[in-house]
Protein backbone atom coordinates (compact mmCIF):
# COMPACT_ATOMS: atom_id res chain seq x y z
CA UNK A 1 0.00 0.00 0.00
CA UNK A 2 2.62 2.38 -0.81
CA UNK A 3 2.58 5.38 -2.42
CA UNK A 4 5.19 6.75 -4.77
CA UNK A 5 6.80 9.11 -2.01
CA UNK A 6 5.16 12.73 -3.62
CA UNK A 7 1.86 11.54 -4.79
CA UNK A 8 -1.22 13.26 -2.37
CA UNK A 9 -1.93 10.80 0.42
CA UNK A 10 -5.26 10.20 1.24
CA UNK A 11 -6.69 12.39 4.22
CA UNK A 12 -10.12 11.52 6.01
CA UNK A 13 -11.63 14.83 5.76
CA UNK A 14 -14.97 15.85 3.86
CA UNK A 15 -15.71 18.68 1.53
CA UNK A 16 -16.18 22.17 3.59
CA UNK A 17 -19.62 22.15 2.53
CA UNK A 18 -20.15 18.40 3.85
CA UNK A 19 -18.21 19.32 6.99
CA UNK A 20 -20.54 22.24 7.31
CA UNK A 21 -23.65 20.45 7.25
CA UNK A 22 -21.91 17.12 9.29
CA UNK A 23 -21.69 20.13 12.45
CA UNK A 24 -25.04 21.39 11.94
CA UNK A 25 -26.35 17.78 11.97
CA UNK A 26 -24.18 16.66 15.13
CA UNK A 27 -26.18 18.90 18.20
CA UNK A 28 -28.33 15.52 18.42
CA UNK A 29 -25.16 13.07 18.70
CA UNK A 30 -23.66 11.77 21.61
CA UNK A 31 -20.40 13.90 22.07
CA UNK A 32 -17.06 12.43 23.61
CA UNK A 33 -14.47 15.28 24.65
CA UNK A 34 -11.07 14.28 23.26
CA UNK A 35 -8.38 14.06 25.56
CA UNK A 36 -5.24 15.79 24.49
CA UNK A 37 -3.33 12.63 23.56
CA UNK A 38 -6.59 11.40 21.52
CA UNK A 39 -6.52 15.02 19.79
CA UNK A 40 -2.99 14.53 18.70
CA UNK A 41 -4.63 11.08 17.50
CA UNK A 42 -7.16 12.48 15.44
CA UNK A 43 -5.48 14.92 13.59
CA UNK A 44 -2.70 12.60 12.26
CA UNK A 45 -5.60 10.09 11.38
CA UNK A 46 -7.55 12.85 9.76
CA UNK A 47 -4.19 13.94 7.57
CA UNK A 48 -3.01 11.13 6.66
CA UNK A 49 0.15 11.13 8.73
CA UNK A 50 -1.32 7.41 10.39
CA UNK A 51 -2.27 6.03 6.37
CA UNK A 52 -3.78 3.49 6.04
CA UNK A 53 -5.62 3.99 9.13
CA UNK A 54 -8.86 5.26 8.39
CA UNK A 55 -10.82 5.40 12.18
CA UNK A 56 -9.30 4.35 15.70
CA UNK A 57 -8.56 0.38 15.63
CA UNK A 58 -11.51 -2.12 16.19
CA UNK A 59 -10.72 -5.67 17.90
CA UNK A 60 -9.71 -7.21 15.22
CA UNK A 61 -7.07 -5.10 13.77
CA UNK A 62 -6.34 -4.29 17.65
CA UNK A 63 -5.42 -7.87 18.79
CA UNK A 64 -3.63 -8.70 15.57
CA UNK A 65 -1.33 -5.30 16.21
CA UNK A 66 -1.03 -5.53 19.91
CA UNK A 67 0.47 -9.48 19.24
CA UNK A 68 1.89 -9.49 15.77
CA UNK A 69 2.68 -5.64 14.63
CA UNK A 70 0.31 -5.94 11.72
CA UNK A 71 -3.21 -4.99 10.68
CA UNK A 72 -5.92 -7.65 10.29
CA UNK A 73 -5.05 -7.47 6.70
CA UNK A 74 -1.41 -8.34 7.33
CA UNK A 75 0.10 -4.88 6.95
CA UNK A 76 2.40 -3.47 9.21
CA UNK A 77 1.06 -1.36 11.57
CA UNK A 78 2.94 -1.24 15.53
CA UNK A 79 1.04 0.90 17.37
CA UNK A 80 -2.74 0.34 18.95
CA UNK A 81 -4.58 3.50 17.80
CA UNK A 82 -7.45 3.16 20.13
CA UNK A 83 -10.41 5.73 21.47
CA UNK A 84 -10.91 4.61 25.18
CA UNK A 85 -13.19 5.93 26.65
CA UNK A 86 -15.60 5.73 30.62
CA UNK A 87 -17.14 3.02 31.48
CA UNK A 88 -20.79 5.73 31.37
CA UNK A 89 -19.92 6.84 28.34
CA UNK A 90 -19.62 3.56 26.42
CA UNK A 91 -22.74 2.43 28.26
CA UNK A 92 -25.04 4.68 26.70
CA UNK A 93 -23.64 3.65 23.30
CA UNK A 94 -25.06 1.14 21.04
CA UNK A 95 -22.57 -0.21 17.99
CA UNK A 96 -23.31 1.53 14.89
CA UNK A 97 -23.85 4.82 16.16
CA UNK A 98 -22.38 7.65 15.55
CA UNK A 99 -20.53 10.19 17.33
CA UNK A 100 -19.36 13.35 17.74
CA UNK A 101 -15.79 14.10 18.79
CA UNK A 102 -14.93 17.18 20.59
CA UNK A 103 -11.77 19.42 21.37
CA UNK A 104 -11.81 20.82 24.96
CA UNK A 105 -13.73 23.67 23.85
CA UNK A 106 -16.34 21.75 22.44
CA UNK A 107 -15.48 22.06 18.91
CA UNK A 108 -16.07 19.45 16.46
CA UNK A 109 -13.37 17.76 14.76
CA UNK A 110 -15.09 15.07 13.45
CA UNK A 111 -17.83 12.13 13.64
CA UNK A 112 -16.93 8.50 14.61
CA UNK A 113 -19.07 5.65 13.63
CA UNK A 114 -19.19 3.32 16.35
CA UNK A 115 -19.08 0.17 14.95
CA UNK A 116 -17.47 -1.68 17.86
CA UNK A 117 -16.81 -1.24 21.94
CA UNK A 118 -14.75 -3.55 24.02
CA UNK A 119 -12.56 -3.84 27.25
CA UNK A 120 -9.59 -4.47 25.99
CA UNK A 121 -6.67 -6.78 28.16
CA UNK A 122 -4.56 -3.92 29.26
CA UNK A 123 -2.27 -5.96 30.91
CA UNK A 124 -1.61 -8.30 27.80
CA UNK A 125 -1.17 -4.88 25.68
CA UNK A 126 0.83 -3.27 27.86
CA UNK A 127 3.50 -6.88 27.56
CA UNK A 128 2.99 -6.85 23.54
CA UNK A 129 3.47 -3.38 22.93
CA UNK A 130 5.90 -2.02 25.50
CA UNK A 131 7.92 -5.05 26.65
CA UNK A 132 6.88 -5.23 29.96
CA UNK A 133 3.33 -4.51 32.35
CA UNK A 134 5.55 -2.00 34.07
CA UNK A 135 3.92 1.29 35.60
CA UNK A 136 7.44 2.54 35.15
CA UNK A 137 7.16 2.89 31.61
CA UNK A 138 5.22 6.36 30.45
CA UNK A 139 2.83 4.38 28.50
CA UNK A 140 1.45 1.44 30.50
CA UNK A 141 1.28 4.51 33.17
CA UNK A 142 -0.74 6.04 31.02
CA UNK A 143 -2.95 3.21 29.79
CA UNK A 144 -3.61 1.75 33.19
CA UNK A 145 -3.36 5.07 34.97
CA UNK A 146 -5.22 7.29 32.47
CA UNK A 147 -7.08 6.21 29.06
CA UNK A 148 -10.32 4.60 29.92
CA UNK A 149 -11.34 1.44 30.31
CA UNK A 150 -13.46 0.68 27.10
CA UNK A 151 -12.19 1.02 23.81
CA UNK A 152 -14.01 2.45 20.88
CA UNK A 153 -13.67 1.63 17.35
CA UNK A 154 -14.75 3.22 13.79
CA UNK A 155 -14.16 4.72 11.02
CA UNK A 156 -13.99 8.56 11.06
CA UNK A 157 -15.00 11.17 9.17
CA UNK A 158 -12.90 14.45 9.30
CA UNK A 159 -14.24 17.68 9.61
CA UNK A 160 -11.66 20.26 10.92
CA UNK A 161 -8.25 20.08 11.78
CA UNK A 162 -7.42 20.58 15.44
CA UNK A 163 -7.28 24.36 15.85
CA UNK A 164 -3.13 25.43 17.03
CA UNK A 165 -2.50 28.91 18.03
CA UNK A 166 1.38 28.36 18.42
CA UNK A 167 3.82 28.00 15.49
CA UNK A 168 1.27 27.82 12.92
CA UNK A 169 4.24 28.71 10.18
CA UNK A 170 5.79 26.10 11.09
CA UNK A 171 3.16 22.89 11.12
CA UNK A 172 2.50 20.94 8.05
CA UNK A 173 0.00 18.35 7.10
CA UNK A 174 1.68 15.67 4.98
CA UNK A 175 0.46 16.81 2.04
CA UNK A 176 1.73 20.44 2.73
CA UNK A 177 5.00 18.63 3.50
CA UNK A 178 5.00 16.62 -0.17
CA UNK A 179 4.03 19.43 -1.89
CA UNK A 180 6.96 21.59 -0.46
CA UNK A 181 9.40 19.01 -1.50
CA UNK A 182 7.87 18.23 -4.70
CA UNK A 183 7.91 22.42 -5.38
CA UNK A 184 11.35 22.93 -4.31
CA UNK A 185 12.66 19.39 -6.48
CA UNK A 186 13.12 17.39 -3.19
CA UNK A 187 13.51 13.44 -3.73
CA UNK A 188 15.35 12.46 -1.34
CA UNK A 189 14.70 13.14 2.52
CA UNK A 190 15.84 12.01 5.36
CA UNK A 191 13.51 13.12 8.28
CA UNK A 192 15.31 13.73 11.58
CA UNK A 193 12.76 13.01 14.70
CA UNK A 194 13.44 14.51 18.09
CA UNK A 195 12.11 15.63 21.25
CA UNK A 196 15.26 17.51 22.76
CA UNK A 197 16.33 20.62 22.16
CA UNK A 198 19.48 20.46 18.93
CA UNK A 199 22.88 21.10 20.11
CA UNK A 200 26.12 21.09 17.93
CA UNK A 201 26.71 17.52 18.06
CA UNK A 202 22.62 17.05 16.85
CA UNK A 203 23.41 19.90 14.02
CA UNK A 204 26.75 17.64 12.84
CA UNK A 205 25.42 14.17 13.24
CA UNK A 206 22.35 15.37 10.83
CA UNK A 207 24.02 17.21 8.81
CA UNK A 208 26.77 14.35 7.88
CA UNK A 209 23.53 11.76 7.52
CA UNK A 210 21.98 14.07 5.21
CA UNK A 211 25.34 13.94 2.90
CA UNK A 212 25.94 10.19 3.36
CA UNK A 213 22.41 9.74 2.22
CA UNK A 214 22.59 12.26 -0.46
CA UNK A 215 19.10 13.72 0.56
CA UNK A 216 17.99 17.10 2.08
CA UNK A 217 16.92 17.42 5.60
CA UNK A 218 13.67 17.34 7.56
CA UNK A 219 13.73 18.72 11.07
CA UNK A 220 10.53 16.88 12.29
CA UNK A 221 10.30 17.48 16.33
CA UNK A 222 7.67 16.14 17.79
CA UNK A 223 5.26 18.71 19.75
CA UNK A 224 2.27 16.85 20.74
CA UNK A 225 2.95 14.80 23.70
CA UNK A 226 6.64 13.40 24.91
CA UNK A 227 7.84 12.35 27.61
CA UNK A 228 7.10 13.46 31.08
CA UNK A 229 9.55 15.96 32.18
CA UNK A 230 10.87 16.98 28.51
CA UNK A 231 11.69 20.50 27.43
CA UNK A 232 8.31 21.93 26.74
CA UNK A 233 8.02 22.66 22.62
CA UNK A 234 7.90 26.11 23.17
CA UNK A 235 11.07 26.70 24.03
CA UNK A 236 12.10 23.61 22.01
CA UNK A 237 10.83 25.45 18.74
CA UNK A 238 12.81 28.44 19.60
CA UNK A 239 15.59 26.55 20.06
CA UNK A 240 15.50 24.56 16.88
CA UNK A 241 14.70 28.06 15.12
CA UNK A 242 17.90 29.55 16.15
CA UNK A 243 19.61 26.11 15.11
CA UNK A 244 18.06 26.46 11.41
CA UNK A 245 20.42 29.03 10.24
CA UNK A 246 23.09 26.88 11.02
CA UNK A 247 21.80 24.87 8.30
CA UNK A 248 22.36 25.75 4.62
CA UNK A 249 18.53 26.84 3.63
CA UNK A 250 18.65 25.64 -0.08
CA UNK A 251 18.23 21.90 1.63
CA UNK A 252 17.10 22.20 5.39
CA UNK A 253 13.61 22.44 6.31
CA UNK A 254 11.71 22.13 9.81
CA UNK A 255 8.44 21.08 10.12
CA UNK A 256 6.34 20.79 13.68
CA UNK A 257 4.98 17.02 13.82
CA UNK A 258 1.73 16.83 16.50
CA UNK A 259 2.35 13.56 17.48
CA UNK A 260 1.80 11.73 20.71
CA UNK A 261 4.87 9.75 21.74
CA UNK A 262 4.74 5.96 23.44
CA UNK A 263 8.24 6.28 24.07
CA UNK A 264 7.83 2.33 22.72
CA UNK A 265 11.51 2.00 21.71
CA UNK A 266 11.58 -0.63 19.10
CA UNK A 267 7.97 -0.20 18.13
CA UNK A 268 7.99 2.72 17.92
CA UNK A 269 11.05 3.72 15.52
CA UNK A 270 9.31 1.61 12.83
CA UNK A 271 5.72 3.73 13.63
CA UNK A 272 7.98 6.86 13.17
CA UNK A 273 9.28 5.54 10.01
CA UNK A 274 5.90 4.79 8.52
CA UNK A 275 4.64 8.34 10.05
CA UNK A 276 8.17 9.58 8.13
CA UNK A 277 6.97 7.92 5.10
CA UNK A 278 3.63 9.28 5.19
CA UNK A 279 5.29 12.44 5.04
CA UNK A 280 7.02 12.44 2.00
CA UNK A 281 10.11 11.37 3.37
CA UNK A 282 12.81 8.75 2.05
CA UNK A 283 14.65 8.15 4.69
CA UNK A 284 14.95 8.46 8.48
CA UNK A 285 17.51 8.82 11.14
CA UNK A 286 17.55 6.37 14.04
CA UNK A 287 20.19 6.42 16.93
CA UNK A 288 21.13 4.56 19.96
CA UNK A 289 17.71 4.03 21.78
CA UNK A 290 15.34 5.22 19.73
CA UNK A 291 12.11 6.90 21.61
CA UNK A 292 13.86 4.73 24.85
CA UNK A 293 11.35 5.55 28.21
CA UNK A 294 14.58 5.06 30.64
CA UNK A 295 14.82 2.28 33.44
CA UNK A 296 12.11 0.08 34.44
CA UNK A 297 11.19 -0.20 38.13
CA UNK A 298 14.10 -2.82 38.74
CA UNK A 299 16.48 0.30 37.10
CA UNK A 300 17.27 -2.05 34.34
CA UNK A 301 16.23 -0.59 30.27
CA UNK A 302 13.25 -1.11 28.74
CA UNK A 303 14.85 -1.81 25.62
CA UNK A 304 18.76 -2.83 24.37
CA UNK A 305 19.77 0.38 22.96
CA UNK A 306 19.96 -1.22 19.43
CA UNK A 307 16.57 -3.03 19.44
CA UNK A 308 14.90 -0.01 17.71
CA UNK A 309 17.36 0.22 14.61
CA UNK A 310 17.63 -4.11 14.37
CA UNK A 311 13.48 -4.02 14.13
CA UNK A 312 13.49 -1.13 11.55
CA UNK A 313 16.46 -2.55 9.63
CA UNK A 314 14.19 -5.59 9.45
CA UNK A 315 10.80 -3.88 8.02
CA UNK A 316 12.67 -1.13 6.46
CA UNK A 317 11.16 -2.32 3.04
CA UNK A 318 7.63 -2.38 4.00
CA UNK A 319 7.96 0.86 5.98
CA UNK A 320 9.11 2.47 2.65
CA UNK A 321 12.04 4.25 4.00
CA UNK A 322 15.71 4.03 4.46
CA UNK A 323 17.28 3.79 7.64
CA UNK A 324 20.15 6.12 8.56
CA UNK A 325 22.69 4.88 11.15
CA UNK A 326 22.58 7.90 14.04
CA UNK A 327 26.85 8.66 14.24
CA UNK A 328 27.10 9.43 17.87
CA UNK A 329 28.97 12.70 17.46
CA UNK A 330 31.74 13.72 19.98
CA UNK A 331 33.84 17.12 20.38
CA UNK A 332 37.38 16.05 20.21
CA UNK A 333 39.41 18.67 22.03
CA UNK A 334 42.76 18.94 20.12
CA UNK A 335 41.16 19.44 16.69
CA UNK A 336 38.59 21.64 17.58
CA UNK A 337 35.69 19.81 15.91
CA UNK A 338 33.18 16.69 16.22
CA UNK A 339 33.72 13.38 15.19
CA UNK A 340 31.38 10.14 14.92
CA UNK A 341 32.87 8.18 17.90
CA UNK A 342 33.90 5.73 15.74
CA UNK A 343 36.20 7.60 13.74
CA UNK A 344 38.44 9.97 16.96
CA UNK A 345 42.28 9.82 16.35
CA UNK A 346 44.04 7.99 18.45
CA UNK A 347 45.38 9.53 21.92
CA UNK A 348 42.86 12.47 21.77
CA UNK A 349 41.08 14.45 24.30
CA UNK A 350 37.23 13.50 23.97
CA UNK A 351 34.62 15.82 25.62
CA UNK A 352 31.06 15.23 25.84
CA UNK A 353 28.21 16.61 28.54
CA UNK A 354 25.01 14.12 28.91
CA UNK A 355 21.71 15.22 29.09
CA UNK A 356 21.86 15.20 32.69
CA UNK A 357 24.95 17.28 33.23
CA UNK A 358 23.69 19.51 31.21
CA UNK A 359 20.65 19.55 33.56
CA UNK A 360 23.03 20.04 36.18
CA UNK A 361 24.54 23.19 35.08
CA UNK A 362 21.57 24.70 34.10
CA UNK A 363 20.06 23.87 37.12
CA UNK A 364 22.81 25.95 39.37
CA UNK A 365 24.07 28.02 36.93
CA UNK A 366 26.81 26.74 35.39
CA UNK A 367 28.75 27.68 32.56
CA UNK A 368 27.72 25.71 29.09
CA UNK A 369 30.34 25.71 26.45
CA UNK A 370 30.74 27.43 23.55
CA UNK A 371 31.63 24.04 21.76
CA UNK A 372 28.75 22.07 23.25
CA UNK A 373 26.12 24.60 22.21
CA UNK A 374 25.32 27.47 20.33
CA UNK A 375 24.85 30.80 22.23
CA UNK A 376 21.12 31.44 21.48
CA UNK A 377 20.08 27.76 22.51
CA UNK A 378 22.05 28.18 25.71
CA UNK A 379 20.19 31.65 26.29
CA UNK A 380 16.66 30.01 25.62
CA UNK A 381 16.93 27.04 27.97
CA UNK A 382 18.66 29.37 30.57
CA UNK A 383 15.66 31.69 30.37
CA UNK A 384 13.06 28.60 30.79
CA UNK A 385 15.49 26.72 33.41
CA UNK A 386 16.76 29.54 35.75
CA UNK A 387 18.84 28.34 39.02
CA UNK A 388 17.05 25.88 41.06
CA UNK A 389 17.17 28.17 43.46
CA UNK A 390 15.55 30.80 41.68
CA UNK A 391 12.53 28.15 40.34
CA UNK A 392 9.20 26.80 41.67
CA UNK A 393 8.53 23.86 43.81
CA UNK A 394 6.50 21.84 45.46
CA UNK A 395 7.05 20.40 48.83
CA UNK A 396 4.63 17.62 49.27
CA UNK A 397 3.67 15.98 52.56
CA UNK A 398 1.72 12.89 52.92
CA UNK A 399 0.87 10.78 56.03
CA UNK A 400 -1.89 9.53 58.16
CA UNK A 401 -4.53 11.42 59.85
CA UNK A 402 -2.75 13.57 63.09
CA UNK A 403 0.64 12.34 61.81
CA UNK A 404 1.60 16.12 62.34
CA UNK A 405 1.85 17.05 58.67
CA UNK A 406 -0.03 20.60 59.31
CA UNK A 407 2.05 21.38 62.29
CA UNK A 408 5.46 20.73 59.91
CA UNK A 409 3.97 22.25 57.14
CA UNK A 410 3.32 25.48 59.20
CA UNK A 411 6.35 25.32 60.82
CA UNK A 412 8.01 25.37 57.16
CA UNK A 413 6.46 27.71 56.08
CA UNK A 414 6.79 30.36 58.23
CA UNK A 415 10.67 29.56 58.13
CA UNK A 416 10.27 29.80 54.33
CA UNK A 417 8.90 33.57 54.64
CA UNK A 418 11.43 34.33 56.55
CA UNK A 419 13.95 33.63 54.29
CA UNK A 420 12.14 35.42 51.61
CA UNK A 421 12.71 35.34 47.67
CA UNK A 422 9.73 33.86 46.67
CA UNK A 423 5.98 33.21 47.33
CA UNK A 424 4.94 30.39 49.42
CA UNK A 425 0.86 29.22 49.85
CA UNK A 426 0.47 26.23 52.34
CA UNK A 427 -2.34 24.07 50.82
CA UNK A 428 -3.65 21.85 53.64
CA UNK A 429 -5.76 19.35 53.79
CA UNK A 430 -8.10 20.60 56.45
CA UNK A 431 -8.44 24.01 54.37
CA UNK A 432 -8.43 22.73 51.16
CA UNK A 433 -11.40 20.32 51.97
CA UNK A 434 -12.58 23.69 53.39
CA UNK A 435 -12.25 25.93 50.45
CA UNK A 436 -11.26 23.86 47.06
CA UNK A 437 -13.25 20.66 47.92
CA UNK A 438 -15.74 21.76 50.23
CA UNK A 439 -18.59 19.22 48.39
CA UNK A 440 -16.36 16.20 48.77
CA UNK A 441 -15.94 12.81 51.10
CA UNK A 442 -13.81 10.37 51.57
CA UNK A 443 -14.34 7.37 49.36
CA UNK A 444 -11.39 6.52 46.74
CA UNK A 445 -12.56 8.39 43.67
CA UNK A 446 -12.99 11.77 45.98
CA UNK A 447 -9.85 11.92 47.50
CA UNK A 448 -8.24 11.30 44.10
CA UNK A 449 -9.94 14.57 43.28
CA UNK A 450 -9.36 16.65 45.94
CA UNK A 451 -5.54 15.98 45.98
CA UNK A 452 -5.80 15.93 41.80
CA UNK A 453 -6.98 19.46 42.55
CA UNK A 454 -4.09 19.95 45.10
CA UNK A 455 -1.80 19.03 42.50
CA UNK A 456 -2.98 21.52 39.86
CA UNK A 457 -3.27 24.40 42.10
CA UNK A 458 0.31 23.45 43.01
CA UNK A 459 1.46 22.53 39.74
CA UNK A 460 0.28 26.27 38.69
CA UNK A 461 2.02 27.73 41.98
CA UNK A 462 5.71 26.04 40.78
CA UNK A 463 5.15 26.88 37.06
CA UNK A 464 4.92 30.71 38.37
CA UNK A 465 8.18 30.48 40.06
CA UNK A 466 6.28 30.02 43.71
CA UNK A 467 6.57 27.31 46.34
CA UNK A 468 3.59 25.72 47.18
CA UNK A 469 3.52 23.59 50.48
CA UNK A 470 1.21 20.62 50.26
CA UNK A 471 -0.21 18.90 53.28
CA UNK A 472 -3.18 16.48 52.90
CA UNK A 473 -3.24 12.66 53.76
CA UNK A 474 -3.06 11.86 50.12
CA UNK A 475 -3.17 7.71 50.42
CA UNK A 476 -3.07 6.59 46.90
CA UNK A 477 0.70 6.02 45.77
CA UNK A 478 -0.63 6.10 41.80
CA UNK A 479 -2.31 9.74 42.38
CA UNK A 480 0.17 10.77 43.90
CA UNK A 481 2.73 9.81 41.42
CA UNK A 482 0.19 11.55 39.01
CA UNK A 483 0.43 15.16 41.01
CA UNK A 484 4.38 14.43 40.27
CA UNK A 485 4.29 14.35 36.91
CA UNK A 486 1.98 17.49 36.70
CA UNK A 487 4.56 19.43 38.74
CA UNK A 488 8.19 18.18 37.59
CA UNK A 489 6.99 19.90 33.87
CA UNK A 490 7.68 23.04 35.75
CA UNK A 491 9.49 22.71 38.35
CA UNK A 492 10.89 20.05 41.62
CA UNK A 493 8.45 17.84 43.70
CA UNK A 494 9.83 17.02 47.02
CA UNK A 495 7.29 14.63 48.61
CA UNK A 496 7.74 14.38 52.39
CA UNK A 497 6.76 11.32 54.36
CA UNK A 498 5.52 12.18 57.50
CA UNK A 499 5.96 8.22 58.69
CA UNK A 500 4.43 8.59 62.45
CA UNK A 501 3.05 5.03 62.92
CA UNK A 502 -0.36 4.41 63.48
CA UNK A 503 -0.19 3.41 66.78
CA UNK A 504 1.44 6.75 67.75
CA UNK A 505 -1.33 8.73 65.61
CA UNK A 506 -3.74 6.82 67.65
CA UNK A 507 -2.57 7.53 70.85
CA UNK A 508 -2.52 10.94 70.09
CA UNK A 509 -5.64 11.37 68.19
CA UNK A 510 -6.17 15.12 68.71
CA UNK A 511 -9.49 15.74 67.33
CA UNK A 512 -10.79 12.32 68.84
CA UNK A 513 -11.56 11.03 64.90
CA UNK A 514 -9.37 7.50 65.56
CA UNK A 515 -11.64 7.12 68.59
CA UNK A 516 -15.00 7.52 66.00
CA UNK A 517 -13.59 5.50 63.30
CA UNK A 518 -13.01 2.90 66.03
CA UNK A 519 -16.46 2.99 67.14
CA UNK A 520 -17.47 2.97 62.98
CA UNK A 521 -18.86 6.33 63.48
CA UNK A 522 -16.41 7.52 60.84
CA UNK A 523 -16.35 5.48 57.73
CA UNK A 524 -13.74 4.94 55.46
CA UNK A 525 -10.74 6.30 57.70
CA UNK A 526 -7.55 5.93 56.52
CA UNK A 527 -5.57 3.68 58.38
CA UNK A 528 -8.52 1.92 60.68
CA UNK A 529 -11.17 1.23 57.34
CA UNK A 530 -8.99 2.93 54.31
CA UNK A 531 -5.86 2.03 52.78
CA UNK A 532 -2.69 4.10 53.30
CA UNK A 533 0.08 3.40 50.42
CA UNK A 534 3.50 3.94 51.81
CA UNK A 535 5.54 6.14 49.78
CA UNK A 536 8.43 3.86 48.65
CA UNK A 537 11.23 5.88 47.76
CA UNK A 538 9.94 9.59 49.36
CA UNK A 539 12.48 12.83 48.56
CA UNK A 540 12.45 12.89 52.61
CA UNK A 541 10.88 10.65 55.54
CA UNK A 542 10.24 12.13 58.48
CA UNK A 543 9.75 10.60 62.02
CA UNK A 544 7.90 12.68 64.13
CA UNK A 545 8.02 10.46 67.57
CA UNK A 546 10.14 12.14 70.09
CA UNK A 547 11.54 14.79 67.43
CA UNK A 548 10.38 18.67 67.94
CA UNK A 549 8.54 20.04 65.33
CA UNK A 550 10.98 22.75 64.93
CA UNK A 551 13.81 20.19 64.24
CA UNK A 552 11.41 18.33 62.02
CA UNK A 553 10.71 21.65 59.61
CA UNK A 554 14.51 22.35 60.02
CA UNK A 555 15.55 18.71 58.16
CA UNK A 556 12.91 19.48 55.51
CA UNK A 557 15.12 23.09 55.20
CA UNK A 558 18.53 20.88 55.16
CA UNK A 559 16.58 18.59 52.04
CA UNK A 560 15.83 21.35 49.94
CA UNK A 561 19.31 23.23 50.72
CA UNK A 562 20.65 20.42 49.32
CA UNK A 563 18.37 19.81 46.64
CA UNK A 564 19.51 23.56 45.71
CA UNK A 565 16.20 24.55 46.28
CA UNK A 566 17.12 27.20 48.42
CA UNK A 567 20.29 28.99 48.96
CA UNK A 568 22.61 27.63 51.65
S1 LIG B 1 -7.26 12.90 51.50
O1 LIG B 1 -7.41 11.45 51.67
O2 LIG B 1 -5.89 13.26 51.19
O3 LIG B 1 -8.21 13.43 50.51
O4 LIG B 1 -7.61 13.54 52.92
P1 LIG B 1 -7.43 15.07 53.38
O5 LIG B 1 -7.99 16.00 52.39
O6 LIG B 1 -6.01 15.30 53.77
O7 LIG B 1 -8.34 15.17 54.65
C1 LIG B 1 -7.99 14.54 55.79
C2 LIG B 1 -8.60 15.23 57.00
O8 LIG B 1 -9.98 14.98 57.04
C3 LIG B 1 -10.37 14.44 58.32
N1 LIG B 1 -11.13 13.21 58.03
C4 LIG B 1 -10.67 12.04 57.56
N2 LIG B 1 -9.42 11.59 57.28
C5 LIG B 1 -9.27 10.34 56.79
N3 LIG B 1 -10.30 9.49 56.58
C6 LIG B 1 -11.57 9.90 56.84
N4 LIG B 1 -12.58 9.07 56.60
C7 LIG B 1 -11.79 11.20 57.35
N5 LIG B 1 -12.89 11.89 57.71
C8 LIG B 1 -12.48 13.11 58.13
C9 LIG B 1 -9.12 14.28 59.13
O9 LIG B 1 -9.23 15.26 60.12
C10 LIG B 1 -7.98 14.62 58.22
O10 LIG B 1 -7.16 15.64 58.74
P2 LIG B 1 -5.61 15.48 59.11
O11 LIG B 1 -5.10 16.89 59.12
O12 LIG B 1 -4.94 14.63 58.08
O13 LIG B 1 -5.61 14.89 60.46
Amino acid sequence: MQLPNLVPIPELYVSYESAQKLKAEAGDLPSWDLTPRQICDLELLMNGGFYPLKGFLGPEDYDSVVTDMRLADGTLWPMPITLDVSQGFADGLEEGQDIALRDQEGVILAIMSVTDKWTPDKAKEAKHVFGEDDSAHPAVNYLHNVAGPVYLGGPITGIQQPVHYDFKARRDTPNELRAYFRKLGWRRIVAFQTRNPLHRAHQELTFRAAKEAQANLLIHPVVGMTKPGDVDHFTRVRCYEAVLDKYPAATTTISLLNLAMRMAGPREAVWHGIIRRNHGCTHMIVGRDHAGPGKNSKGEDFYDPYAAQELFKEHQSEIGIEMVDFKHMVYVQEKAQYYPRDEVPADATILDISGTELRRRLREGLEIPEWFSFGEVVAELRRRYPPRSQQGFTVFFTGLSGSGKSTVANALLVKLMEMGGRPVTLLDGDIVRKNLSSELGFSKEHRDLNIRRIGYVASEITKNGGIAICAPIAPYATTRRAVREDIEQYGAFVEVHVATSLEECERRDRKGLYRLAREGKIKEFTGISDPYDTPEAPELRLDTENVEVDHCAHQVLLKLEQMGLVAA
